[in-house]
């Protein structure tokens, strides 16, 4: 009993937690990325939300070349990628190839 205890209260300070204030938002509209470039502290966070009325995909390629698809966002809802190491990445939307944008980490 005491243990499931330590495991709930452990759980409820993780959600107390506060959200990075900071994290950087790119909106995807008229479909395009906007900004379509942006520059970010390494190991950021960066929200990216549908503010289309057509389904959009995320996909990161990072500097190495590993590719991450972050599958599909439906108009109004949100997605959140991570830059972990510095360097150039290309995020693009599979849906609408012209959709692309650079993101710097540094
Ligand atoms: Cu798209």
């Amino acid at each position: 009993m005491m243990q499931r205890t330590a495991v709930l209260t452990a759980a409820l300070i993780a959600l107390a937690a506060p959200v990075m204030a900071d994290d950087e938002q790119v909106l995807q509209i008229k479909q395009a990325f906007e900004p379509a470039t942006l520059t970010v502290a390494t190991g950021a966070s960066v929200v990216f939300v549908n503010a289309d009325d057509v389904n959009h995909n995320l996909q990161q390629t990072t500097p190495e070349g590993a590719k991450t698809d972050l599958g599909v966002s439906k108009p109004g809802e949100t997605m959140t990628m991570k830059f972990a190491t510095a360097g150039v990445y290309l995020v693009n939307c599979q849906i609408h190839p012209r959709m692309k944008m650079k993101i710097t980490a540094k």
